[in-house]
């Protein structure tokens, strides 16, 4: 399929394309199991290569105008460690159509909606709708945490050969205590799964009930991901505070 049209309906129309070409019910239910038993599902082939490619290029262009450097550490989460750049959603959001327009779209949260089994819905935080994170240095690393909402997925705009790290860690079906947030002992009582990803991937994630890092880079080596985030029909009504997510994103 050749994607021609960088306006909100030829985006649309491209999404809403693909998903009914590439996923039938099948494929569909096996993701949906794959995602709730494992808080995690690895997304191929989810959007075309055409826009991917696009999505990549803007991601590169959002980065060179408004990265900030962060070097913090948040007692919200164990004081696990955030070493990184980063690029808010307010200015993603003033400055990239094509990033407003693919969170937004319909076809995309119908598609995640069958796979979480449950509605998908806009976040009701607009901070937290989509950011950019990207680690270069040696130590660069997203450490271990929660998301404020439900429903993320992960854009895999570059990653470095496995060798060089930077993989995601997870611990699914487990709960964020703000004033207690209890990592350690999360990770010595269960069991942490390692997902490795390649430039172009792209993966769904329980945010709010999978603890989750990215393994530190072992050297000077670059990997970004776009991060867009919904929320469940719960998400909806609570009043959730976002202290981690305003230390990150200013
Ligand atoms: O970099 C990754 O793969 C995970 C990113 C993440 O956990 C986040 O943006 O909240
Ligand atoms: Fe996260």
């Amino acid at each position: 399929m050749s994607f021609e049209e960088i306006t909100p309906a030829g985006i649309e129309k491209d999404l809403a394309n693909h998903f009914a070409e590439a996923f039938d019910d099948a494929t569909l239910v096996e993701l949906s199991q794959s995602f709730r038993r494992n808080g995690y599902v690895k997304l191929s082939n989810f959007v075309s290569e055409d826009l991917f490619k696009t999505v990549t290029k803007e991601c590169h262009r959002l980065l060179d105008l408004h990265q900030q450097r962060i070097d913090i550490h948040l007692k919200e989460t164990s004081n696990s460690p955030r070493f990184m750049s980063t690029v808010s959603q307010k200015a993603i959001e003033q400055d990239s159509e094509l990033v407003r327009t693919v969170y937004n779209s319909e076809a995309m949260m119908g598609a995640l909606s069958r796979i979480a089994a449950e509605p998908v819905l806009p976040c009701p935080w607009d901070e937290e709708k989509y950011v950019l994170i990207r680690q270069h240095k040696q130590g660069d690393t997203h450490g271990w945490h929660w998301g404020d909402f439900s429903f993320t997925v992960i854009w895999i705009i570059e990653a470095p050969e496995a060798e060089f790290g930077g993989q995601l860690q997870a611990v699914p079906h487990t709960d964020w205590n703000k004033e207690d947030p209890r990592v350690h002992e999360y990770l010595a009582k269960h069991q942490i799964s390692t997902y490795p990803h390649a430039t172009g991937e792209m993966y769904f994630l329980r945010s709010d009930t999978t603890l989750h890092r990215t393994i530190p880079l072992n050297a000077d080596r670059t990997r970004i991901i776009l991060n867009t985030c919904w929320g469940s029909e719960k998400d909806q009504q609570k009043t959730a505070s976002h202290e981690t997510m305003q230390a990150m994103f200013s």
